[in-house]
């Protein structure tokens, strides 16, 4: 074997080795190690918190639209080497070479965006009751912020929350997945080539359990963001509220395409094998349930399940792939336990077993499944599975798919396909969930809108979009009263 990278951590602009303990990167296209990262103890955390803490005031005390020239610069980096993260990120993701450049598209858009809010980060100035007196409000950081993200998206999901934090004047303590450690060492060579200041952001690659509960139990952490699965979500919410500590939390979701009777079926089977099928089903936006209309459920089910057949499943980095391997061995055997409770709650239509033959032998690789005939209440039709698997129920109305469509513990993307205008209407108002698409799957949310969920899937924050400036900064009102005489607010006004 020849010499593997070893992915480091990053404190106060030095690249640090905890030589204690290590672990092994996998390609899950063949199970192969890659690399290893170092993994953190609770000691390097706060080493981390305490780098940021101290870098804080001066990033704050730099202009905006400074710290924002530097986000540009950033993006202009990433653009340059988008081929070469695309490849760190098929290596040990596993998602088609298309998809992570997709992915390392999406930060390069958020680093060109947040580099514009530099010179925007917009107050409110409004009028004041009283004459001679003005009244605003300004957007100021909340301090440090603790940034833990997944290994679905490891370069997207961590730029949603890195530029916002940076532009706004917070200082970072980044934990990275277990899984992922490649994209976040890319990253922050980028950010450290561009020169932020030493201090402004700091990585520490680790556990949850070590790394990421230091991070939330850390008093100078102010805020925690943290995107992954629901159990880890409601332990970081119990402990940060009980601190009293900001965080912002985006979890699983169980979303659903609907396919009504005036759809144009072709589309909404292109749709549906994007959404259901890409990246092997391991995104929070990722379908999982089809609502369809009676009337053409044989239709859909007809095309969905030969197109289904069609998919290339294979190695990430082979161009030609359609769907690549799940993340790793436990992945695999959670997703085929839920296909065996769902062949018990409706009828298999394709796919079903674990690939390991031939060339499937060494990864960890999952047949595209349907199953038909699933009651709204069953445990495929209501447990996120996080792959690539789908529960099709069938409905006689528009209202009852939206009923079917809501009945669900959680609340991130929903989709229609029809063609019927009174139809796109009634969805766009009544799913009751964070993102809404007519006419497309339920992925492919865009960087300059907000992205979250309502129910479990999130505690009312949302990521990217200038929605995240709400998460990583504090409204601070001001008001200057220039009439020389005190003026009392409510009764000089009132008499
Ligand atoms: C995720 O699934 O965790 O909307 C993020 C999408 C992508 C981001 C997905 N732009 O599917």
């Amino acid at each position: 074997m020849g010499k593997i990278p070893l992915y480091r951590n990053y404190v106060d602009g030095r690249w640090q080795e905890d030589a204690n303990r290590r672990e092994k990167v996998i390609n899950p296209a063949n199970a192969k190690v890659i690399a290893e990262a170092v993994i953190s103890s609770p000691q390097i955390v706060h080493e981390a918190v305490d780098a940021a803490k101290r870098a804080q005031p001066a990033w704050k005390a730099v202009p905006a639209p400074e710290r924002g020239e530097l986000l540009f610069e950033i993006a202009q980096k990433l653009k340059e080497k988008k081929e070469e993260l695309a490849q760190v990120l098929t290596a040990e993701n596993g998602k088609p070479i298309q998809e992570a450049r997709g992915e390392v598209q999406e930060a390069i858009d958020m680093g060109f965006y947040m580099a514009g809010e530099g010179r925007r980060l917009f107050g409110q100035t409004v009028p004041a009751e009283l004459p001679n007196k003005h009244a605003m409000s300004v957007r100021s950081p909340v301090g440090v912020a603790g940034l833990i993200t997944p290994w679905n998206f490891p370069i997207a999901i961590a730029s949603w929350k890195m530029f916002p934090a940076i532009v706004s004047g917070n200082t970072v303590v980044w934990k990275p997945a277990l899984e992922t450690p490649g994209m976040a060492d890319q990253f922050v060579k980028i950010l450290d080539e561009c020169g932020l200041p030493h201090g402004v952001v700091n990585l520490v690659n680790g556990t949850g359990e070590e790394a990421g509960n230091a991070i939330v139990e850390h008093d100078e952490v102010d805020i925690v963001s943290f995107t992954g699965s629901t159990a880890t979500g409601r332990a970081i919410a119990s402990k940060a509220g009980g601190m009293l500590k900001k965080v912002s939390l985006e979890m699983g979701g169980k979303n659903a395409i609907t396919v009504m009777d005036s759809a144009d079926i072709n589309l909404a089977v292109d749709g549906i094998l994007w959404s259901g099928f890409g990246t092997s089903g391991q995104r929070c936006t990722a379908a999982s349930r089809i609502i369809v209309h009676r009337a053409v459920k044989q239709e859909l089910e007809e095309a969905l399940v030969a197109k289904t057949r069609e998919l290339a499943v294979g190695d990430g980095a082979d161009e030609n792939t359609d769907v690549g391997p799940v993340i790793g061995e436990t992945a695999l055997t959670s997703i085929h336990d839920y296909v065996k409770i769902g062949r018990q709650e409706g009828e298999l239509l394709c796919g079903g077993q674990i690939l390991n033959e031939g060339k499937y032998k060494k990864g960890y690789y999952y047949e595209p499944t349907i199953i038909t005939n699933v009651h709204p209440s069953a445990r495929i039709a209501q447990e996120e599975i996080f792959g690539p698997v789908l529960a099709i129920i069938p409905v006689n109305s528009l209202s009852e798919a939206i009923q079917v469509n809501n009945d669900s513990a959680y609340g991130l993307s929903s989709s229609i396909f029809t063609n019927n205008t009174n139809e796109v209407f009634r969805a766009m108002h009544e799913m009751d969930t964070g993102i809404v698409y007519v006419n497309a799957g339920t992925t492919g949310a865009e960087i300059h809108l907000p992205f979250g969920g309502t129910k479990k899937t999130g505690n009312g924050h949302r990521d990217s979009g200038t929605a995240s400036l709400d998460v990583f900064t504090e409204w601070k009102s001001v008001y200057v009263d220039y009439s020389g005489t005190l003026q009392r607010a409510q009764i000089d006004n009132n008499e």
